[in-house]
């Protein structure tokens, strides 16, 4: 069972994503989102895929949107109703499959 994220590891972990890493709080919901534009859907639909696979091995799932060549995607951990190491992992996943993808 995840457990929430403490203020400190919110700091140490969280912080660096936020800012120029593109991750941001949701308000109003202990969650991150981030929004990808690529070159057209086709790519669009390669990072999902790409992401789909990873996230089903690490058993943990991101919600998201796609309209065309946008990828809207937030973060949280059903199991603790919040932010766990779990996001902050898919997280770095997620931006290094968008890297490659770009
Ligand atoms: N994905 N985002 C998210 N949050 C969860 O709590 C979660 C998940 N994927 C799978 C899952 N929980 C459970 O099936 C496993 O933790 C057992």
């Amino acid at each position: 069972m995840a457990r929430l994220l403490t203020s400190e590891e919110r700091t140490l972990k969280l912080q660096p994503l936020m800012g120029a890493g593109g991750w941001a709080l949701v308000d109003g919901r202990d969650a991150m989102e981030k929004s990808f534009v690529f070159g057209d859907f086709v790519q669009a639909f390669a990072f999902m895929t790409s992401v789909a696979l990873k996230a089903e091995k690490m058993d943990h799932h991101p919600e998201w949107f796609n309209v065309y060549n946008r990828v809207d995607i937030t973060l949280s951990t059903h199991d603790c109703q919040g932010l766990s190491s779990r996001d902050i992992a898919l997280a770095e996943l997620i931006d290094q499959a968008a890297a490659s993808a770009a």
